[in-house]
């Protein structure tokens, strides 16, 4: 008789920091590298990577940022494995699907909300920060385009901090996947979905928590339920977010320049939010990175939470 076949080579390192961690059942906060990577821009996505770090240690919380390094999926980087990620404008884009091709192939790559949440559960990490989930794509109705993210939430047991889905998704349309996916979604102090840059998405969720116990909580009894992700979603405070007029502006602008470039599939979303953040002349890019900031700081609390509930 052979073992089990894994479904994924996983085949993770972890840092020594956050292997102690985990094994002293400290708290840790997974963080993805495709935000870096293909979010923000070069050379800003590196203070930004370290910034993120330090928020998930002011929440109370070990960082670990994951990225696919020579084929190996590595849980908590070095800076110099930070710089690598952060400096190579060639780096893949790695969803859950890629892994085993970039394990198998020895490639390096930046991994998703997909492919980070998969891995870092697989680490027995149990809260993970972004800053907007993939999600519906407004053409999908012709495209299909609809992330990955959605179904690896569906099957992933952990908590994703995360400041709604990304504005140039169809909002309404990815909550009825979410629905559909049976992923618990409550929002933090709020019912208002947020809308990632801006505050309010125009549509509401049916719970809010009201602190990271109850966030934590809420997860001890979903991971007690069946496999599968809470989703906390935290909005900008109004005078963080950015301005609607201007966010409906360049939303449409972007769009409009995807589809006139013909930019498809995974291309999308990095395409999108690049035109954003210079038709709004670094507006969206620092909003985007004030919520980041903020998702991690918060979701270093809910792993403090976590790791000091009962068992
Ligand atoms: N959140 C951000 N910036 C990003 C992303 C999330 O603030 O760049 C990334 C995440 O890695 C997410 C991915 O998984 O965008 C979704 O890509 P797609 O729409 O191609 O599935
Ligand atoms: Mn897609």
């Amino acid at each position: 008789m052979h073992p089990p076949t894994p479904e994924i080579p996983t085949g993770a390192v972890l840092s020594p920091e956050v292997a102690d961690a985990l094994a002293a059942g400290r708290p840790v906060v997974a963080l993805e590298s495709t935000l870096l990577a293909h979010g923000l821009p070069r050379p800003d996505n590196r203070s930004a990577a370290d910034d993120v770090e330090g928020a998930v240690r002011a929440g109370g919380a070990v960082p670990a940022t994951i990225a696919v390094l020579d084929g190996v999926p590595h849980v908590g980087l070095t800076a110099e494995q930070v710089d690598r990620v952060c400096a190579d404008p060639g780096l893949a884009k790695l969803g859950v699907r890629d892994l085993p091709v970039a394990a198998a192939l020895g490639l390096s790559g930046a991994t998703t909300v997909s492919s980070t949440a998969l891995l870092a559960a697989t680490a027995g990490i149990g809260v993970f920060a972004t800053g907007g989930l993939g999600g519906v794509h407004r053409q999908s109705v012709e495209t299909f385009d609809e992330s990955a993210d959605l179904t690896a939430l569906s099957r992933t047991s952990l908590v994703v901090v995360c400041a709604g889905v990304k504005s140039i998704l169809d909002v309404p349309a990815t909550l009825e996947r979410l629905e559909s996916l049976s992923v618990t979604v409550v929002g933090y102090r709020t019912t208002t979905f947020p809308g990632f840059y801006v505050a309010d998405s125009g549509s509401t969720v049916d719970w809010a928590v009201a602190d990271p116990t109850e966030a934590a909580r809420v997860f001890a009894a979903r991971r007690g339920l069946a496999p599968g992700a809470v989703v906390v979603a935290n909005p900008l405070p109004a005078d963080e977010q950015l301005d609607p007029v201007l966010h409906d502006r360049v939303i449409a602008g972007a769009l409009a320049a995807a589809e006139q470039a013909g930019v498809r599939g995974k291309a999308v979303t990095p395409f999108v939010l690049d035109h954003l953040h210079r038709a709004s002349e670094g507006a969206t890019l620092a909003v985007n990175v004030r919520l980041v900031l903020r998702n991690a700081e918060l979701a270093g609390r809910i792993a403090a939470a976590l790791a000091g509930l009962p068992t």
